[in-house]
């Protein structure tokens, strides 16, 4: 048997409106202890919160009785006035009724456990919730409306299929079922693995949207990362000097491009360095721009031979920024042309002035856009990553097993079918959904 749970929904602190969400069997008789009579189902009414002969508020309350409601249970909301004074009063009186505070993600446990949502679209409330930008909300709402649940499923459904022809040849031996069995469902397996490889194989797109896309400013001492990096967060976030080796620490910035999150960081100049503390901020700042999905190789075009500390650490489809297009063009201008920029997109900028300030922009909207993949949904949390590597190492065993006997592919592709379940929440233990939904705010 369920108890009563309640929670402040909206934020705590000052505020026009506060939520209080009450979910289990005895909401109604709450609602009637603090605000008889108990209004008609779905419909708010304004009306006066007492307890111990005390007006507590005026509030707005509605009755929302299971199932049709978000847990599936029973539950009421209480619209205060959003003081603090107000909330603890309530919270005290509901505490006197015996109703227990909720724990993190109760209430989206509840609607999991009542069948109202499965676990992908559980933890896409809890994105929703967390949502910044553009693109993780529209993922977030994309994984809400059931569309990563959809291709889960259809693979599932896809693996049932083939088990149950495996089954059948398990069961019925002498019956002599077709001699192409084996080859038939091995090469439906081999096709459903490999979409699950091309699934994992996106470069963690939708982990990237939820977490921040990692753009690194990188190049030589002196040549305008610190600059730049103001320039685009809009403030002085990192120190400039005109003296070569400012920056020494990774100073991460998170910005928003073209509607996504993006994790921006300057680094320290490349060069070979002159003590330990330079040492050490040269090797964080190849180890920060080797990890990241993009770099933004700035050179100082005044000056002479600063590219080369891009050589061999550059990748294709970097960005090169020749910086400071307002001053004299020295040779590192003419790089440009060279071999060495080929794969690169060269841009001609000036981080402390106007020029190219706008194409730079959109070349990084552009790129970000691009490694977002666009087309929703991706594999959006490492917990399904696992899952899913799971059922692809299942499902190559049991091509080898099936050369063997259907018995020992069968035993295979079931534990892939439930490694595919596991995301949905179809056949998880305790432990696994107190994990996930400990990571949910109380009140959701
Ligand atoms: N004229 C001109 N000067 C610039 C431009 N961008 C940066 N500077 C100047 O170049 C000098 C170095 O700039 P920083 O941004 O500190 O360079 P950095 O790459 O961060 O240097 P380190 O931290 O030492 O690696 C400062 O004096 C800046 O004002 C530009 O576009 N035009
Ligand atoms: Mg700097």
């Amino acid at each position: 048997m369920t108890d009563t749970i309640f929670a402040l929904a909206t934020a705590a602190g000052r505020a026009a409106v506060a939520v209080v969400r009450i979910s289990g069997p005895r909401s109604a008789e709450v609602v009637e202890a603090l605000a008889a009579p108990l209004p008609a189902p779905r419909r708010a009414a304004l009306r006066r919160l007492r307890s111990g002969g005390e007006t507590l508020d005026e509030a707005l309350v509605l009755w929302l009785p299971g199932p049709s409601s978000f847990t599936g249970e029973d539950s009421a909301e209480l619209h205060l006035h959003g003081g603090r004074a107000g909330v603890e009063a309530v919270s005290a009186a509901l505490a006197d009724i015996g109703v227990r505070l909720a724990e993190p993600g109760e209430f989206s446990r509840r609607a999991f456990q009542n069948g109202k949502l499965d676990l992908t679209q559980a933890e896409a409330i809890s994105d929703l919730v967390d949502a910044e930008t553009e693109g993780q909300r529209r993922q977030a709402m994309g994984q809400l409306e059931g569309g990563l649940s959809a291709r889960y499923d259809a693979w599932r459904t896809r693996l049932i299929q083939a088990l149950a022809r495996l089954e059948a040849a398990v069961d019925f031996p002498d019956e002599d079922l077709p001699e192409a069995l084996s080859t038939e469902v091995g090469a439906r397996i081999a096709e459903l693995a490999e979409e699950l490889e091309a699934a994992l194989a996106d470069d963690g797109r939708g982990e990237r949207v939820r977490e921040g896309f990692k753009i690194a400013l990188v190049g030589a001492p002196n040549a305008g990362k610190s600059s730049l990096l103001n320039r685009l967060a809009g403030r002085e976030a990192a120190i400039v000097t005109d003296q070569p080796g400012t920056t020494r620490d990774v100073i991460e910035v998170p910005i928003v491009i073209g509607g996504f999150k993006v994790l921006l960081a300057d680094t320290a100049g490349i060069r070979v360095a002159k003590g330990p503390i330079e040492a050490e901020g040269v090797r964080r700042a190849r180890a920060w721009a080797e990890g990241a999905d993009l770099r933004l190789w700035v050179v100082d075009r005044s000056a002479s031979g600063q590219w080369k500390s891009s050589a061999g650490v550059a990748k294709p489809g970097d960005f090169l920024l020749l910086n400071k297009a307002d001053m004299r063009s020295g040779d590192d201008a003419a790089l440009a042309s060279s071999p060495h920029a080929r794969e690169l997109e060269v841009l001609d900028i000036s981080a402390t002035g106007q020029m190219g300030m706008d194409a730079l922009w959109s070349g990084l909207e552009a790129r970000v856009r691009k490694l977002s993949g666009g087309d929703f949904p991706a594999v959006t949390r490492l917990r399904h990553r696992r899952h899913l590597e799971q059922a692809v190492a299942a499902l190559r065993r049991a091509q080898s097993g099936l050369a063997q006997s259907p018995e020992l592919g069968a035993e295979d592709v079931r534990h892939a079918g439930l490694a595919l379940g596991r995301i949905a929440g179809r056949i998880d233990p305790e432990q696994v959904l107190d994990e996930v939904f400990s990571s949910f705010c109380i009140g959701k």
